[in-house]
């Protein structure tokens, strides 16, 4: 297994930092591009490239995002790739639509959710995402998540972004991630499970 960043590159072959312009490059599993796009932008902010295997994994209908990347991943049996699944908690509705963010937005998109939250004043809510990826050892899958708090706005804003992001506004910030994607490259869900697992493969790998 090599793991490389820049012109580093780790082997495993006793685990040897060699200097080397080649690289194995790991590859996200999804079928959603701006979800490749995001995660890509990190990836080079890391001086990393990152590969895209789009493929559409069929969703076990699980309670938590990690039995759905857990069941994802299993269906592979290649190496250096992994998944991610997220989704959009919402307080005041018992965390709905939770692992059924992908169906409640491909059925009723935000404007249900908007409907869903006429007339509510606990706004509260957080974006989960959870990386999953498989160690070459062939030990377990390693789990990474990231979240972000904030709130469902009262009408979608912005046209940046993709899904749930015109009516999620961060804390701390003013504008929705539809509105600001910069806001979102900093402080997102999704950035911060792959911050986790840039941190896990630059000590493992
Ligand atoms: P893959 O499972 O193939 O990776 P997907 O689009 O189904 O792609 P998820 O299951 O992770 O991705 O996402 C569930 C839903 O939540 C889906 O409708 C997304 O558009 C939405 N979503 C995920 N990440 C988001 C983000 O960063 N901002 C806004 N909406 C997001």
């Amino acid at each position: 297994m090599k793991f490389c960043s820049g012109s580093r590159r780790l082997n495993d072959e006793g685990g040897i930092l060699v200097r080397d312009k080649k690289m194995t490059k790991l590859s996200f599993i999804t079928s959603n591009p701006d979800k490749y796009r995001e995660m890509k932008a990190f990836f080079e902010e890391n001086e990393l490239e990152l590969d895209w295997t789009r493929v559409s994994l069929p969703e076990l209908q699980a309670d938590t995002l990690e039995e759905v990347v857990i069941h994802s991943l299993s269906q592979f049996n290649g190496d250096s790739v992994f998944v991610e699944d997220a989704g959009v908690f919402i307080d005041a509705l018992g965390g709905f639509p939770g692992v059924y963010s992908r169906y409640v937005y491909d059925t009723v998109g935000n404007e249900g959710i908007l409907k869903l939250m006429e007339g509510v004043e606990n706004r509260s809510a957080r974006f989960e995402a959870v990386i999953g990826f498989k160690p070459l050892d062939g030990g377990d899958i390693k789990l990474f998540k990231g979240v972000v708090k904030g709130f469902v706005s009262l009408s979608p804003k912005g046209g940046k972004g993709f899904g749930y992001d015109p009516i999620f506004t961060p804390e701390g910030f003013k504008k929705t991630f539809g509105e600001d994607e910069r806001v979102k490259s900093m402080v997102s869900h999704r950035k911060r499970a792959a911050e986790k697992l840039l941190q896990y493969l630059k000590r493992n790998l």
